[in-house]
């Protein structure tokens, strides 16, 4: 399979979602407390994703803790993505447009770095329609070589959350690293060693093993089927033979969760006055300013 190429700008948002398609508002990514984020000056770009519609997924608290997070973390930057629901899955499949971030709106491949919150099992599904969805290839091991800083290198794709930390062998082909655990302390360490490895052009392999040495990340990669044909051993001596599952401290907590979810009714209201007003015009100006 061939990496796809790379499409990095924003979408067309307009011709994308338009008045076909049912609750614009979940696409727009302008809740209330989303701030403007510098995508040229951010040296490491997230995306996260609760992989449901945008009405489970952006209400999920644990995702959006972790998107306050990385947020907060000088110049990196840390956008959303949801399932979109089948009419706009559609559309971007009839127009070849990939799935794009709410926020930035720019597609899922333009990121470093694209975690999924796996909660529950059938989420598993969800992730890979995204990823397809994305034109991001679903096996890690066909994601290449390349360091995330050449412009064809499609995001290191990972998975966190309670599903993932309990048993990520199911999953583990589709990963490049599982997060176990809670990540509102991994999730900005792990964002150090990206940056330090875009900053020295490291292959994706390399970066992948010092992602190893993070107490809390697995990488399967490095793992294989050990004698007893359960157990799954290291590959590779600099490999952990156990990996921790972490627990966040207490002051890591106590936030306040930003952005707030767009309501149904305001979503619907949002979606006819788009019909009729074209205000979704004036709202993408102002937040390209
Ligand atoms: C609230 C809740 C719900 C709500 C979710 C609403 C919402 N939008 O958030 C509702 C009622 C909808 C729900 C539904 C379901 N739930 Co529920 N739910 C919970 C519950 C009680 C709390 C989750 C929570 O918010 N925790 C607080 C946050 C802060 O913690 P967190 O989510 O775990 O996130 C932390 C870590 O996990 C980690 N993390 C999370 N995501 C990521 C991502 C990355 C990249 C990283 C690094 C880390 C990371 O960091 C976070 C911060 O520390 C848990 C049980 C529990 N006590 O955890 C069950 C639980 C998650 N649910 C479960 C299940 C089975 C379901 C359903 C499938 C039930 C059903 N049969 O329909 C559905 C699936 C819904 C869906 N489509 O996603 C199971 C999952 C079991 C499993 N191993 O898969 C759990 C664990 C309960 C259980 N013990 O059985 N659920």
């Amino acid at each position: 399979m061939t990496v796809a190429s790379p499409r990095l700008e924003p979408v067309d948002f307009d011709s994308l979602v338009n008045a076909g398609i049912n609750r614009p508002a979940r696409y727009m990514g302008h809740e209330l407390g989303v701030e403007p984020r510098d995508w040229q000056a951010s040296r490491v770009r997230w995306a996260l994703s609760y992989p449901e519609i945008y009405e489970v997924g952006g209400s999920n608290q644990g995702h959006i803790i972790l998107y306050s997070i990385l947020n907060a973390v000088p110049g990196q930057l840390c956008d959303r993505a949801y399932l979109p629901a089948q009419d706009l899955a559609q559309r971007l499949r009839d127009l070849r447009q990939p799935l794009f971030a709410v926020e930035s709106r720019r597609p899922l491949q333009a990121f470093d770095i694209l975690g999924f919150s796996l909660c529950y099992e059938l989420g598993a599904t969800n992730i890979l329609e995204m990823l397809d969805l994305a034109e991001i290839p679903l096996l890690a091991s066909d994601r290449g070589h390349q360091p995330l800083n050449d412009l064809a290198a499609p995001p290191l794709i990972f998975a966190g959350g309670p599903t993932a930390t309990s048993n990520p062998e199911p999953y583990a082909a589709f990963f490049d690293f599982v997060a176990l655990g809670d990540g509102e302390e991994l999730l900005p360490e792990i964002g150090l060693v990206v940056a330090d490895a875009k900053a020295n052009g490291l292959s994706r392999s390399s970066l992948l093993q010092d992602l190893a040495q993070v107490p809390g990340v697995y990488v399967p990669s490095l793992y294989g089927q050990g004698s007893d044909g359960t157990s799954i051993v290291p590959l590779e001596p600099a490999a952990p033979a156990k990996i921790l599952r972490l627990e966040a401290s207490i002051d890591s907590m106590g936030r306040s969760l930003k952005p707030v979810q767009v309501q149904h009714w305001l979503a619907e209201q949002m979606g006819e006055s788009l019909r009729m007003t074209g205000v979704q015009r004036q709202e993408l100006k102002l937040l390209r300013c």
